[in-house]
C-alpha cells in the first residue's frame, strides 16, 4: 500500500501548482502557529493592566459599552472625545473659581454631610443594651441647707464653679484641660496626643448635683457629638478609668441618659487590650487604637503600679452590671486573687509590680502616689457591694493594720503622720495625696475588726487636723505638695519641687467625709479658708490656676486648670456646704475623681462571671 501524497516527490515530478503540504512545510507551519498563539496569550495574560485597558483609560468606556464595537472607533472621534472631556473639565474648573469661598465651603459641607448620612444608613451605630434594673438612686439634687450664712458660702463654691467651667467652655472647649493664663486647650501624658474633653467628662456630675442643667447640657451635647475613642493615642489606662469610665457612669446613673453609658462601655472595650499581660496585672498605658500597652519608662524594674492597677474595680463592676458582659468584672477579680496569693513584705504591697514576672519590683509602699487609691478601692468595693464583698473588706482591714504598725507615726510636736515605706525604712515626709486617707479611715470606721471604729473615727481625724497644719503653716494657706516631719520640722516643705499647690482636693475630701461623720463645725471653717485662698491666689481671669511656691507672698502660676479641680475640688466643698440628704453616703460610693457611683444590692443579684454574694 502506498501513500503518494505522503512520499517525497523528485523534482522532476513536482507539479505546477501542488495542492497539499510536504511533511516538513506542514510541521514549519504548526511551530509558527503555536509561537503565534503563545505570544497573544503571552501579551494577555502578562502585559500589565494598564497596557490591557488603555482604551479604556483615554475615557472611551461609556462609548465601547454604547456602541459595543471599539474595533469601528475611528482615530479622529477619539481626538474629538479627548477635547470635548478637556473643555469641559475646563468649564467646571472655571465656575469653581467664579464661586465664593463661602459657595464653596458650603458645597463642601453637603457632601461632607451626604457622605455621613450614607455612612449612618449603613452603620445604624452600637446596639442599645440590655436593660438592667436601675439600681436605687437617691438624693442627687437640692441639699441646700438651712443656714443662710452656709448656703452663701455653697452659692460661693457654686459661682467659682460656674467660672471654672466657662472659661473652660471659652478657651479649652474639646481639649482635655485649660490653660486659664494662656487662655488656650491643655493636655499631659496621661492622655496621650488626645483631645477627648477630659475637663467636660470629669465635670459633668459636679455641674448636675449643683443644679447647673444648661451647662450639663452643653457637655452632654459635646459628647454626643464629638466624643470618639477610635484614637491613635496613648492614653493612662487609670485615669481614663478614673476620670472617663468613672465620669460617664456618674453622669448616666444622675441622669439617666443612655449616651453616657454606651460611651463609658465603648471605652472600656478600648481598654481591655490593657490586660494582656502574661500574668493579667495590666499594662499602666494603651493605645486606643491598636491596642499595644505597655509600662511607664520611671516605673521600677517595667513594674505596673499598684495604685493604677488597683482602682479599676468599682467601675468594672458597674460595667459588668450594667452590660450583663462578664469580662470586666472577671478582669478585676483575677488581679485581686493574684495579690492576694502573694507574699507581702512585713504585710505591706509594694507599689510595684512586674505584669511579666509577677513579682514585686522595688519594696516601696506609700498611701500617697503609686499606692493610695488601692486600699481607697479596697474599703470601697466593700461598701458598694452593699457590705457583702466580705473579702474585699478583709483586705482592707489587714493593708491598714500593716500600714499603721509601719508608716503611721507621731511627730515631735504631736502631728500624726503617714510616712513613706523604702525598704525597710521610713522616711518621715508625707503627702497631699496621703491626705485623702483621712477620710478613708473614717469612712472605714464603721464595720472595723474588733469594735475599733472609735479608734478608725479618731485617726481620720488626726490626720485632717495635720494636712490642716500643713495649710495654715503656709503664706497662702494652702497646702504644698509634699511636708516634713524630720529635724525639727513640721507639716513643711522642703523642698522647692515640692512647694507647689495644683487644686488638688484630698485634704478638703477629708474635711468633708469628717463633717459628715461627726458634724464638728472646725471642718467647714477649714473648708472655707481653703476655698477663699483658692479664689484669693489662684483665680485669675481665663479661670484657676495651680501656684508654684505656697510659701510666696507673690507665686508664680502653673498656668494649668486640672480637670480633678472640677470634678473633685469643688465638688466636694459643694457638698461641704449642702445638707447631708444630698448624695448620701448608704446610697452611693464616691470613686477616687469623686464621681459617684450607686450602691449595688449584690445580696439580691449575681453579677455574671462571678458566684452570689456571702453575707
Ligand atoms: C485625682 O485624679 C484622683 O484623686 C487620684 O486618685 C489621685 N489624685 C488626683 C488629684 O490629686
Amino acid at each position: 500500500m502506498t501513500t503518494p501524497a505522503l512520499l517525497p516527490l523528485s523534482a522532476a515530478g513536482y507539479p505546477p501548482c501542488r495542492r497539499t503540504l510536504r511533511l516538513s512545510e506542514k510541521f514549519i507551519l504548526l511551530l509558527i502557529l503555536s509561537a503565534f498563539i503563545t505570544l497573544c496569550f503571552g501579551a494577555f495574560f502578562f502585559l500589565p493592566d494598564n497596557s490591557k485597558h488603555k482604551r479604556f483609560d483615554l475615557g472611551l468606556e461609556g462609548q465601547l459599552q454604547l456602541d459595543h464595537f471599539p474595533c469601528i472607533l475611528t482615530e479622529e472621534s477619539l481626538r474629538d472625545k479627548i477635547r470635548a472631556d478637556h473643555e469641559r473639565a475646563l468649564q467646571e474648573a472655571k465656575e469653581k473659581l467664579r464661586k465664593s469661598r463661602e459657595e464653596l465651603q458650603a458645597e463642601i459641607q453637603t457632601e461632607k454631610n451626604k457622605v455621613m448620612e450614607d455612612l449612618k444608613k449603613k452603620d445604624p451605630g452600637p446596639k442599645p443594651l440590655p436593660p438592667v434594673p436601675m439600681p436605687k438612686v437617691v438624693g442627687v439634687s437640692d441639699g441646700e441647707p438651712p443656714e443662710p450664712d452656709v448656703k452663701e458660702k455653697r452659692d460661693k463654691i457654686r459661682e467659682m464653679m460656674k467660672h471654672a467651667w466657662d472659661s473652660y467652655r471659652q478657651y479649652g472647649w474639646g481639649h482635655n484641660e485649660l490653660k486659664p493664663l494662656a487662655k488656650k486647650g491643655h493636655s499631659t501624658n496621661i492622655f496621650g496626643n488626645s483631645q477627648l474633653g477630659a475637663s467636660i467628662v470629669d465635670a459633668l456630675d459636679t455641674l448636675y448635683i449643683m443644679g447647673l442643667h444648661e451647662e450639663f447640657k452643653d457637655g452632654q451635647e459635646w459628647i454626643e457629638q464629638n466624643l470618639d475613642f477610635g484614637v491613635n493615642a496613648e492614653v493612662s489606662v487609670f485615669e481614663v478609668n478614673i476620670r472617663f469610665i468613672g465620669g460617664l457612669l456618674a453622669a448616666y446613673y444622675l441622669s439617666g441618659q443612655e449616651v453616657f453609658k454606651l460611651k463609658a462601655v465603648q471605652l472600656a472595650e478600648k481598654l481591655l487590650p490593657a490586660f494582656n499581660t502574661p500574668t493579667g496585672i495590666p499594662w499602666a498605658m494603651v493605645n486606643l487604637k491598636s491596642g499595644v500597652g505597655r509600662n511607664w519608662g520611671w516605673a521600677s524594674a517595667g513594674s505596673s503600679i499598684l495604685a493604677e492597677f488597683g482602682t479599676l474595680h468599682m467601675e468594672f463592676v458597674h460595667l459588668t452590671y450594667l452590660t450583663g458582659n462578664p469580662a470586666y468584672y472577671q478582669k478585676v477579680m483575677h488581679i485581686r486573687k493574684l495579690l492576694a496569693k502573694m507574699d507581702r513584705p512585713n504585710g505591706l504591697y509594694p507599689n510595684y509590680l512586674n505584669p511579666r514576672t509577677g513579682r514585686w519590683g522595688q519594696h516601696h509602699t506609700s498611701v500617697g502616689g503609686l499606692g493610695d487609691s488601692f486600699y481607697e478601692y479596697l474599703l470601697k468595693a466593700w461598701l458598694m457591694s452593699d457590705k457583702t464583698d466580705s473579702e474585699a473588706r478583709k483586705t482592707y482591714d489587714d493593708a491598714i493594720e500593716a500600714i499603721e504598725r509601719h508608716l503611721i507615726r507621731k511627730s515631735n510636736g504631736g502631728l500624726t503622720f503617714i510616712g513613706e515605706w523604702k525598704n525597710g525604712h521610713l522616711e518621715r515626709k508625707m503627702g497631699h495625696l496621703a491626705c485623702f486617707a483621712g477620710g478613708m479611715f473614717a469612712l472605714g470606721a464603721d464595720g472595723s475588726p474588733d469594735d475599733k471604729a472609735g479608734h478608725y473615727l479618731q485617726l481620720g481625724a488626726e490626720i485632717a487636723h495635720t494636712c490642716h497644719e500643713s495649710y495654715d503653716r503656709t503664706v497662702l494657706k494652702l497646702g504644698p505638695e509634699a511636708f516634713k516631719f524630720d529635724s525639727g520640722l513640721e507639716a513643711v516643705a522642703v523642698r522647692q519641687n515640692e512647694k507647689y499647690y495644683i487644686l488638688r482636693p484630698e485634704v478638703i475630701e477629708t474635711y468633708w467625709y469628717m463633717w459628715r461623720f461627726t458634724h464638728d463645725p472646725k471642718y467647714r471653717q477649714w473648708g472655707w479658708e481653703a476655698a477663699q485662698a483658692i479664689d484669693k491666689y489662684c483665680r485669675v481671669s481665663g479661670g484657676f490656676s495651680g501656684v508654684k511656691d505656697v510659701y510666696s507672698s507673690n507665686p508664680t502660676y502653673d498656668d494649668v486648670q486640672q480637670s480633678f479641680f472640677l470634678a473633685e475640688t469643688l465638688k466636694y466643698l459643694y457638698l461641704l456646704f449642702s445638707s447631708d440628704d444630698l448624695m448620701p453616703l448608704e446610697s452611693w460610693v464616691f470613686n477616687t475623681e469623686a464621681h459617684p457611683l450607686p450602691v449595688l444590692h449584690l445580696g439580691n443579684i449575681t453579677l455574671p462571671g462571678s458566684e452570689p454574694a456571702q453575707r
